[in-house]
């Protein structure tokens, strides 16, 4: 199948479960699950579940054993960006083209959000358990990979370097410190979902993770230099292009990329679709 469809495909079916599965509007107490729906209905790309899913059906195995816990990944990743936005963070207005959750609904509110987002993500992970077909062990291995994740040494860590960034000598080990902890470690979650729930061996993690790691570094790049090409510069933050320019930026993205594709070698040609995702996330716009 064309990559483009494959997405659309598999955004459609992320975003029917989330919109089934979260508490409805009406429920109480209406306002938190008013502005859970707000921050997780709209629009998002769904990368990262989606890499879940697409990793179960590298490893032959249906997409939908691994459902649960890719919904699961994507309200992480959403309660991230709540917290992310901010004002004691990154203090952004807007986010996925509408105004962000505290713009909308007040601080405490926002953070009350995050907060179950992360609560309810990890639940949806453990819902996964009640798939046929899917053993507790490898449910209890992703909760263990997802808190080691979010953890100091890892999403958390690079979240806390971000705010605190300051312009380093050794500024590109130390970006890249930053980039690999903040954003790859969330998509090597994502991966390492599929295919523990997949049951794959230690060398197709192992690829899958380095897979992630590259991956995650070429997109977070993209992601900067997209905002430095809009000018949406903020000086306080870790921004690769604004340090080292827009062409050492592109060509350290065509290396991260060419490193992502080689690590799914021992896949083969059974990889293509990754391989695709690579090439697409470095030409997107958006
Ligand atoms: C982990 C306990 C704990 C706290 C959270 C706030 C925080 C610490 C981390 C934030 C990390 C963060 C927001 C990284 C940026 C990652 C990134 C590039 C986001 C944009 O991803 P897209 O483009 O967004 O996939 P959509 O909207 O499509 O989902």
């Amino acid at each position: 199948m064309e990559l483009e469809n494959y997405l659309k495909e598999k955004k459609a079916i992320i975003d029917k479960y989330l919109e089934e599965k979260l508490p409805s509007e009406q429920e109480n107490p209406t306002l938190i699950h008013r502005s859970i729906r707000y921050s997780v209905l709209n629009g998002g790309k769904r990368l990262r579940p989606i890499l879940t899913l697409m990793t179960a059906e590298l490893l032959g195995r249906p997409f939908q054993l691994a459902l649960p816990a890719a919904a699961g990944i994507e309200l992480i990743h959403c309660f991230s960006l709540v917290h992310d936005d901010l004002p004691c963070m990154d203090d952004d207005d807007y986010r996925r083209g509408k105004l962000t959750n505290h713009k909308v609904f007040g601080e405490g509110i926002a953070v009350l959000t995050g907060d179950a987002l992360l609560v309810m993500g990890l639940d949806f992970i453990c819902q996964n358990a009640r798939v046929e077909g899917i053993s507790k062990e490898s449910v209890l291995q992703v909760i263990g990979k997802v808190l080691e994740m979010l953890g100091t040494r890892e999403m958390l860590g690079g979240q806390s370097d971000d705010i605190n960034w300051k312009y380093q000598k050794q500024a590109e080990n130390k970006i890249v410190e930053i980039y690999l902890k903040k954003t790859s470690a969330l998509i090597c979650a994502s991966l390492e979902t599929g295919a523990l729930l997949s049951q794959a061996n230690e060398k197709e993690i192992e690829a899958l993770h380095a897979f992630g790691k590259y991956f995650g570094l070429a997109f977070q790049i993209t992601d900067d230099l997209l905002d430095f090409q809009q000018d949406k510069k903020d000086d306080e933050k870790p921004s690769y292009p604004a340090i080292f320019g827009i062409e050492k930026a592109k060509d350290e993205i065509l290396k991260y990329c060419l490193q992502a594709k080689d690590s799914l070698e021992i896949f083969g040609s059974k990889a293509e679709l990754f391989s695709k995702l690579v090439d697409y996330v470095r030409r997107r716009k958006e």
